[in-house]
Parts: C-alpha cells; sequence; structure tokens
C-alpha cells in the first residue's frame, strides 16, 4: 500500500511490480500466484502429472486469472484496502457483474463435480479458494452458492 513494489529496487526483481513474488534458494525468481503454486505443488498429488487431469487443473487456473481474480481480487482491494475511492465506482461495479458471474461458474462446477477438474484437489482448489472465500466482505452473496459453499 506504500507502493513499494514500484520501487527500483523491487522492480529490479519483479519489472511487473506486483507481489506475491518469491527468490527461490537457487536464486530464481518467481511472480504470478499460480506460476508459484504450480512450482510449490511439482512432484505432488496438488499438481497432476499426465494428461487431463494435468489439463484440467490449468483450466481452473486460467480462469481463476482471467475470469475470476481481475473481478473478485480488485473489488476486495478497492472496498477493503483502498476505501472505495469515488473514481473507481463505476470499476467496483464492473467488477460485481464479472465476479458474480464467475461465482455462477464456479457455482455450476461445484454442483457436478466439486473438486475443480473433478479428480481431487488440486493446486486450482487453492487458487479459487483464496479470494472466493473472502468475496462476502465486499458484496458478493456467498449464500447464493450454496454448492460452492460446501465443497
Ligand atoms: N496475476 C497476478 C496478480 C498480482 C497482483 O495484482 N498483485 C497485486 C496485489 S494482490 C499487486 O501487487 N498490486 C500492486 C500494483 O499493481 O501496483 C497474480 O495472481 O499473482
Amino acid at each position: 500500500m506504500a507502493g513499494d513494489t514500484h520501487k527500483a529496487v523491487f522492480k529490479k526483481l519483479n519489472p511487473n511490480g506486483k507481489i506475491p513474488f518469491v527468490t527461490l534458494n537457487d536464486g530464481n525468481t518467481l511472480a504470478e500466484a499460480d506460476a508459484i503454486l504450480g512450482f510449490l505443488a511439482a512432484g505432488t498429488p496438488w499438481l497432476p502429472t499426465l494428461g487431463i487431469k494435468r489439463a484440467k487443473t490449468y483450466e481452473w487456473l486460467f480462469f481463476e486469472q482471467y475470469s475470476h481474480e481481475p473481478f473478485i481480487a480488485v473489488a476486495r482491494f478497492i472496498q477493503y484496502y483502498q476505501k472505495m475511492p469515488a473514481e473507481r465506482m463505476a470499476e467496483y461495479k464492473e467488477c460485481h457483474v464479472h465476479g458474480a458471474y464467475a461465482l455462477n461458474v464456479i457455482e455450476h462446477n461445484s454442483a457436478k463435480h466439486g473438486f475443480f477438474g473433478g479428480y481431487g484437489p488440486s493446486i486450482a482448489d487453492i487458487a479459487l479458494f483464496a479470494y472466493t472465500h473472502v468475496a462476502d466482505q465486499v458484496g458478493f452473496e456467498l449464500r447464493k452458492y450454496p454448492a460452492g459453499l460446501t465443497t
């Protein structure tokens, strides 16, 4: 919130100026939450190794990044951290339209398959849990999505 991720010292490491970001013991660096999850889960059942199981995990990770996080996380940022600045109100409303759509997609999957991908718990479940379980702090009515709440 103090703008540290845009300081030169941080941008030298991650030119995108965003967190999460990690520096590994071997000196490699890694940004993007779902890439970090993939790295940490490699070799465990949380990232299936072969074929359709891995592809389904990616399907939901990409959904999280493109259709969920940009709306639910951003609505949360505007309300929870920025305290609703007037100049972001139109964007906030837009986030609610697209965020509710994403929650409906989740609900449909949860009712049908339980875990994302349908093969058991994976990093896709972790990625989607993160901002979904706090979405009701910023105006998304989670009680409208009962299957998603119970899985
Ligand atoms: N796609 C990235 C998004 C990262 C992101 O937007 N991080 C926010 C905080 S949650 C950030 O660092 N914002 C600082 C900025 O944009 O200036 C991910 O999922 O890791």
